[in-house]
């Protein structure tokens, strides 16, 4: 072919790649998170009467996350009077951060933030109550010495948490007539800096404390995901061949651990290797409770849409509220985990 037909052949053929490449580095560039993830924002001039709730939300890293937003989108909807403008900040701080000043330049009526860790917080804060918009506190908690700063945390008593998981080992050993003996623990822990992190490994820790022949052999963060959960338990595991106990922070890690210790050839649960805590108590994991995959599982109430609403519907009338609410949590074990309970969970 001649050059000059040649290169009208191939300008031809360029006109019609070009946007297919155009389109295929976008979708990578986006499947990558190169680019900031901009929510489809609702038009705020549709809110008309209705109460206008900014929610930043730190992620969507695990199932009981799912759960999470899920419940406050089942709460905040135009039927229940309220127009929602959501941010997933993708578990970065410098996000909520951003999504909280979009909220105050909005107007928004309410923010409720569930914050991916506990510190760093003041100064978004201070310009949301300059800004008159009442902060409330959803999941985990903030770290602030002037507590003014936000009306009230709706979440989960992590610290608590912690000791029941210990509680609960307590009571397995004595059981088993192995009070005394010595017993080697791992721990997954979830995102560096989460107060749910730091509850859990504090309560666990202080009952752990009490017991001389309980050896922590390593503690390591694992995000409180499934990937980092497989990784560091396939890490314990090539380091220390005498693992009696895991203590999972989140059932996603667990479901990684489990992955891990089935590949290195020993087995879990109840009459296994290896004894496994963990904490949430989502659906699936409940599931391998009751076929004793999972000893125990110590649950973290994700449904909190409806609490943070009350609160809400509360100060609209002018109410006093609380500075805490806990929501209600259980631990699951194969005695409790029935199909009625199965059957009767929403997430
Ligand atoms: C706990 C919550 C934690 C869950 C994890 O209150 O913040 O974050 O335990 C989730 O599953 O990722």
């Amino acid at each position: 072919m001649e050059k000059g037909k040649m290169n009208v052949h191939v300008n031809r053929i360029m006109v019609v790649l070009l946007p297919a490449i155009v389109l295929l580095m976008i979708m990578l560039g986006w499947g990558l998170g190169l680019f900031t993830h901009i929510e489809e924002e609702p038009d705020i001039n549709e809110a008309s009467d209705r109460i206008v709730i900014g929610v930043s939300q730190l992620g969507s890293e695990s199932g009981w996350r799912t759960a999470n937003t899920e419940s406050v989108q089942r709460a905040f909807t135009k039927q229940n009077g309220y127009f929602m403008i959501f941010s997933n900040a993708r578990q970065k701080q410098e996000n909520q951060i951003k999504a909280i000043r979009n909220f105050i330049s909005q107007r928004v009526d309410y923010i409720v933030l569930a914050p991916v860790v506990e510190s760093g917080w003041e100064t978004v804060l201070q310009e949301a109550k300059e800004a008159g918009i009442p902060v409330i506190v959803m999941d985990r908690s903030v770290s602030v010495e002037d507590e003014s700063l936000y009306v009230t945390l709706v979440g989960t008593d992590s610290v608590e948490e912690g000791k029941k998981a210990g509680r609960w080992l307590e009571e397995h050993l004595k059981e088993r007539r192995m009070a005394d003996e010595d017993i080697n623990i791992v721990v997954l822990k979830g995102t560096e800096g989460a107060s749910a992190q730091i509850g859990r490994t504090v309560g666990f820790s202080m009952i752990a404390g009490e017991h001389d022949n309980w050896h922590i052999l390593e503690q390591e963060y694992a995000d409180f995901t499934i990937y980092k959960g497989k990784e560091v338990m396939a890490y314990f595991l090539e380091k220390y061949d005498d693992i009696d106990v895991v203590v999972s922070q989140n059932d996603d890690m667990t479901f990684g651990a489990i992955e891990a210790i089935r590949e290195s050839g020993r087995t879990v649960g109840v009459g296994g290797d290896i004894t496994i805590i963990s904490f949430d108590a989502v659906y699936e994991a409940l599931e391998m409770v009751a076929e004793g995959t999972i000893n125990v599982d110590i649950e973290c109430n994700p449904d909190q849409g409806e609490y943070i609403s009350e609160v809400i519907r509360m100060l609209e009338n002018g109410q006093e509220v609380e500075k805490r609410y806990y929501v209600e949590e259980d631990v699951y074990t194969m005695e409790n985990v029935t199909q009625e309970v199965l059957d009767a969970r929403i997430y």
